[in-house]
């Protein structure tokens, strides 16, 4: 049974992305948009108006062309949110190049690898982050020839110089529906993470697709405190407030107090967070210390929020809370909560967005099922990614050839169209949304010459929090502690993906073909 989308389709237009951001801009001169603030450093209050981000972009990809940097080149950017980054990121894409966006807590090791992955050949990032970086682009196989440093580095090229180049923006035509724009990384249904292509097209037909059901404009003035590095910051706290002249209001890390203050001071009135957020503004008390009558819409996605949590937040705040569902690769989002739906539950996903269809398959079997039953969901659109780079066994693996994405979350619908995300059946652990590969952590433990085998499952904490739990087999006669494995982790890997509870186990439980039986994993946890 195929269930579609409720809404109409939306048009899509053909246009690359920088074009249906801000192409209109010159023929909007003197309505007012070129001034209107664009963006605001929440931090400092500096804020850059439509015309002078325009104007910097074109700067900037004029320079990277001048660099070198042709059509299809990839680009890595590592940084956390500023205003400059909206500057970098669309100065990127404007000279035709692909965008790979890079976690700002990353290692060096962990930067590498995705560098050396995508081909980045020009990094950009900010100073405070160029010890990683120089080591990064040291490491073999990485292609980096320049790194960028946004603010300013001795020996390097800043944002001032770019712009003070005065380059012309090199004449790229771009074909939207399949030219990359950009190359973030996420590990899908299993293993590590892989580039996801996603195309100008797709970011596109998102951005369309979403605007049909959120309220936003150029009064919105809107919070991006989620990183833009991940596709939710980049595409709905970013690109879609941008298309509809909105102002973004950056924080370069969530922080309680400075998050409270900059609601309050900037005046945000649509706030974009993930789950844990949503926990702080229930429960901690310096939430009473500030005016947040501003905020009139609060939006979660990126991991389940809990009903009774979300009412929490409501009833102390007032304001209109509202859950989206979406994964990296979908460009991310399939199904929200319009903004008007004052009668769908808090705690489902909402509906299927506008041009897509969603089916449910029993995991066991692949048979579809119907409404009020759960199953794997399964979602068709424009806004799917083309695939994984230079990895087409797992594209086939996740894109179906009837161009379903197999996204690994096991669905209900109900028979309004209401969806609820009720379980997971790919690998996958979220640790406060972001995404913490178990593959990753099981091939960094078996680097212990300690440590025979290991497996790695999502576990739920005291508070309700998935946590990454690993299940170690030491070598024989090995002196190995929970302690030193923690530690082993956390000296290698990003503070998220730490591994936080440790099990020591005669074996690891595996199938003929030897992989991790991960389900009798979790059905040991449960008992
Ligand atoms: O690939 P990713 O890291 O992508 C995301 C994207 C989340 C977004 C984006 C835009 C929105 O407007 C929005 O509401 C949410 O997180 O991870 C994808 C996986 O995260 C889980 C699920 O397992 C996905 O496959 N996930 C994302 N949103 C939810 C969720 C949710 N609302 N409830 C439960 N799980």
């Amino acid at each position: 049974m195929i269930f579609r989308s409720p809404f109409p389709d939306v048009a899509i237009p053909d246009v690359g992305l920088p074009e249906y951001l801000f192409g209109d801009l010159s023929q909007r001169d003197g309505t007012g948009r070129a001034e209107h603030p664009a963006l605001v450093d929440g931090s400092s209050g500096r804020s850059l108006s439509y015309g002078e981000l325009a104007a910097m972009i074109d700067k900037v990809a004029g320079a990277l062309a001048a660099r070198g940097v042709r059509k299809g080149d990839v680009v890595g950017i590592f940084s956390p949110n500023t205003p400059f980054y909206a500057v970098a990121f669309h100065g990127v894409l404007r000279a035709g190049a692909v965008a790979t966006t890079v976690n700002s807590l990353y290692t060096a090791d962990e930067l590498a690898s995705q560098l050396r992955d995508s081909g980045a050949t020009v990094l950009i990032t900010i100073s405070a982050f160029l010890d990683r970086a120089e080591a990064a682009t040291k490491a073999d196989g990485v292609r980096v020839s320049e790194i960028i440093v946004l603010d300013a580095a001795p020996g390097h090229a800043s944002l001032s110089d770019l712009l003070a180049e005065g380059a012309a923006p090199p004449d790229v035509v771009i074909d939207p529906a399949t030219d990359l724009a950009v190359l973030p990384y996420s590990s899908g249904t299993t293993g590590r993470a892989k580039g996801v292509m996603l195309t100008h097209r797709n970011l596109v037909a998102n951005i369309a697709q979403i605007c049909e059901l959120i309220e936003v404009g150029s009064e919105t003035r809107v919070l991006a405190v989620l990183p833009f590095f991940h596709i939710y910051g980049m595409q709905v706290t970013m690109n879609a407030a941008l298309h509809v002249g909105a102002t973004v209001v950056t924080m370069p890390k969530f922080d309680l107090p400075e998050f409270l203050r900059v609601i309050a001071e900037h005046r945000t009135d649509r706030v974009y967070i993930a789950p844990p957020v949503a926990v702080a503004l229930a429960k901690h008390p310096i939430v009473d210390s500030y005016d947040l009558s501003p905020m009139k819409v609060l939006f979660s996605g990126a991991a389940p929020l809990d009903e009774e949590l979300a009412a929490a937040v409501k009833a102390r705040l007032g304001c209109t809370i509202r859950q989206g569902y979406g994964m990296t690769e979908m460009s991310p989002v399939s199904h929200m909560i319009p903004d008007v739906r004052e009668d769908i539950a808090i705690g489902t996903v909402g509906l299927i967005i506008p041009n897509m269809e969603c089916k449910l398959i029993d995991p066991a079997t692949g048979d579809e099922v119907g409404t009020g039953v759960p199953g794997e969901l399964l979602c068709k659109g424009p806004n799917v990614m083309v695939g994984y780079l230079n990895n087409k066994e797992a594209t086939d693996s996740t894109v179906d050839a009837d161009g379903y994405l197999h996204t690994g979350d096991v669905a209900v619908i109900d028979e309004n169209g209401v969806v609820s995300i009720v379980d997971r059946v790919k690998e996958l652990i979220k640790y406060k949304g972001y995404q913490v590969p178990p593959a990753e952590l099981e091939a960094l433990l078996l680097t212990n010459p300690l440590i025979a085998d290991a497996a790695v499952i999502g576990v739920i904490d005291e508070e309700g929090e998935e946590v990454p739990k690993a299940f170690v087999v030491r070598q024989q006669g090995a002196d190995l502690d929970e302690a030193a494995v923690r530690a082993f982790v956390a000296e290698r890997v990003a503070p998220y993906k730490k591994v936080r509870v440790v099990e020591f186990l005669e074996a690891i439980p595996k199938s003929a073909s030897g992989k991790i039986l991960r389900k009798d994993l979790r059905a040991r946890e449960k008992a």
